[in-house]
């Protein structure tokens, strides 16, 4: 009568290995040579990666899955919207200190992350190589939303930093609503790529629109402008709240009532500082009547030392056993060179690196490439914004692997 059953899965909590130090290597070195050059074109020094492949960081945004289950459960369109913004906005947070470089994903490599636990499945493909487009498609195990898009991140170096602009569009599907939301991603740069501390800046506007209602939600995503750079500590974005209009405007008035009757010392101080960067604030003062939607996950101890890494994307690139004999042999778990960064073992990496440079050169002057077709995604239109996009043609989880291409 008293036995317990501890169902559960468990997963990792660190990286098997410490991090590579890049304090060691000259970037410098390689990269003067390359400045305003396209990314694509510039072979990076490998200590600037993170051991993740790029369809592994895209699928971070289901770090946040809770919010959409949490979106199907609301009969209120403006509350669904809310949550949807606030699964759009953790996604920009996650990306917070995140430095690394991701490994750039082979034609026709995949990625499964299958997670009964917190009801979803999601497979990505590499979909094209030049240009890099990266397709995900996510799906709940019990039919209750899609979440699918496509990434090209245009990346372009400018000497002292690295700016991508992710191309493609996000759409998430409420299907017992028959409601789907369309949004873009924010522009993203990585500053001190040769000296100094790296630290990253997301920027620019996000829409999200609602089809079937016709709502739309804008997200404005500040620069840091000229003070970032002593201050972008403070801009971690921490939470976000909700409040009706009303309650907003009517708490304006009174703060600035209050504003004018304190003399606040670094106004004189810092006039300029305080117009270049709203939002500087160690805390955030909360308006009474104001909803919480969501609050950030502390990064794991240790979390530094682990480039940055959520607790979440910690567990991304873990090869459990018995995992081997059911993911697609296209897997990017099965990457030998991500591996091998993954165990501190940098040497391997550049060795694996070499290797695969000889290969795709091969590849080029037989021109396999060209007649490349997709696997999981093909090209179609997006039947809510009728624009191009990668859909997902199915299939995947019957687990037939049997004409998948040979990659590593
Ligand atoms: C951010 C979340 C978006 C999708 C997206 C697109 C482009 C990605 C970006 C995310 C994260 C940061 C990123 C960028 C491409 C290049 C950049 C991985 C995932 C890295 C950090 C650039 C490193 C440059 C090195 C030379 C230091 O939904």
């Amino acid at each position: 009568h008293f036995l317990c059953l501890c169902v559960g899965v468990y997963y990792r909590k660190t990286l098997p290995a410490p991090m590579i130090s890049r304090c060691d290597y000259s970037v410098w070195g390689i990269l003067k040579k390359c400045i305003g050059m396209e990314l694509s074109k510039i072979t990076m020094p490998i200590v600037l990666n993170e051991p993740l492949s790029f369809l592994q960081r895209m699928s971070e945004y289901m770090e946040h899955t809770h919010l959409i289950h949490k979106a199907c459960t609301l009969s209120d369109s403006i509350d669904r919207m809310q949550v949807v913004a606030a699964f759009a906005v953790s996604s920009v947070a996650s990306q917070w200190d995140r430095t690394g470089k991701p490994f750039n994903p082979l034609l026709g490599e995949t990625y499964e992350l299958t997670r009964e636990d917190e009801g979803y499945r999601l497979i990505s493909e590499q979909v094209s190589h030049h240009p890099p487009i990266s397709a995900f498609h996510a799906q709940s195990l019990k039919q209750e939303f899609e979440f699918h898009g496509s990434i090209y991140p245009k990346l372009k170096f400018w000497g002292k930093s690295v700016e991508a602009e992710p191309k493609g569009t996000m759409t998430l599907e409420l299907l017992k609503r028959k409601e789907a939301f369309t949004w873009t991603n924010p522009l993203c740069c990585v500053h001190n790529i040769i000296m100094g501390k790296l630290w990253i800046e997301q920027y620019g506007t996000v829409e999200i629109v609602n089809h079937h209602t016709g709502d739309r939600c804008v997200l404005n995503f500040k620069p840091c402008g000229m003070f970032g750079k002593e201050l972008h500590k403070n801009r971690v974005m921490k939470c976000m709240y909700s409040v009706a209009p009303k309650v907003y405007e009517a708490n304006k008035k009174k703060a600035e009532k209050g504003d004018a009757k304190k003399n606040k010392p670094e106004q004189s101080a810092g006039k300029q500082e305080t117009e270049d960067m709203p939002g500087v604030q160690e805390t955030v003062s909360v308006i009474t009547g104001s909803a919480l939607l969501w609050r950030i996950t502390p990064r794991p101890a240790h979390s530094e030392e682990m480039y940055n890494f959520t607790g979440f994307t910690i567990t991304l690139n873990e090869l459990e056993p018995g995992m081997e004999r059911l993911l697609a042999p296209t897997d990017c778990r099965l990457r030998p060179d991500i591996r091998a960064m993954e165990n501190g073992d940098l040497a391997s990496v550049e060795k694996d690196r070499l290797e695969e440079k000889q290969r795709a050169a091969r590849k080029e002057c037989s021109k396999d490439e060209e007649e490349w077709s997709t696997r999981w995604f093909r090209l179609g239109t997006n039947p809510h914004t009728g624009a191009q996009d990668w859909l997902y043609t199915g299939g995947y989880f019957d687990r037939n692997y049997t004409d998948c291409p040979n990659l590593y």
